[in-house]
């Protein structure tokens, strides 16, 4: 198991959206130091284990990113709990997590845990639009990446652009301050050289939607490593 501090690279699969067997096949070999399993819509149990049954059997890191109780299962290495800093809604920074901690405590395997600061900056995403978030100027998401590391100690900030890829001056500001916290990057790799740019700032890629529409680009861009 590849610990998260380590990841370069990785790829987001949606339980709600298919790959064929192959393709799944090649993504658990690409040489990718981990498979997060997460979406915002339609993601159900039984979405989850179907996924998780495929990649379980190679030896890959494999998270959860959890996005509703009812689809989370033992059997990940890592349980990833999005925080939205950006929300206007409370809920969607604290009181959901308090929810799911107060039903489930003596049952969450704290040690596979991680927090994840996410600043979403692409207002056409759904999870932008889900948790209802505010757009944040420059001067917002750094401020957002100096809050997590200094004020939340948070493992991991999650500069997310879902769909488009980001601006990278953007991504440049936001990595200064953070020398603690992962700067986690993700949105509309596509290729090789998109991977590239974003991980000079990135301390992790993700690549997720561009497996579901160019898979022979998406899965090159492990190349990075
Ligand atoms: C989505 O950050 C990931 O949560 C990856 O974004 O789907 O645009 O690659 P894309």
């Amino acid at each position: 198991m590849k610990t998260i501090d380590t990841w370069q690279h990785v790829f987001k699969l949606d339980p709600a959206k298919s790959l064929t067997d192959d393709e799944l096949d090649q993504v658990c070999e690409s040489g990718t130091d981990a498979i997060i399993v997460g979406g915002t819509d339609n993601v159900t149990l039984d979405g989850v284990l179907d996924l998780l049954s495929h990649i379980r059997r190679y030896e890959v890191t494999v998270a959860l990113e959890v996005s509703n109780t009812e689809a989370v299962t033992p059997g990940f290495d890592y349980y990833l709990i999005p925080m939205v800093l950006n929300s206007t809604e409370k809920k969607w920074m604290m009181d959901l997590q308090h929810e799911a901690i107060k039903s489930f405590g003596p049952m969450i395997p704290f040690d596979d845990v991680r927090a994840e600061g996410y600043c979403i900056m692409n207002p056409d995403a759904k999870a932008f639009q889900l948790a209802h978030c505010q757009l944040p100027t420059v001067e917002d998401a750094v401020g957002y990446a100096k809050m997590a590391e200094h004020l939340f100690h948070l493992p991991i900030f999650y500069l997310e652009y879902s769909g488009v890829k980001g601006d990278i001056d953007v991504l440049k500001k936001v990595a200064q301050p953070l020398k603690e916290t992962q700067l986690i990057y993700g949105g509309g790799i596509k290729t090789l050289e998109d991977a590239k740019e974003m991980k000079q700032y990135a301390d992790t890629i993700v690549v997720g939607n561009s497996l579901y529409t160019d898979f022979n680009q998406a899965i090159k861009t492990v190349k990075i490593k």
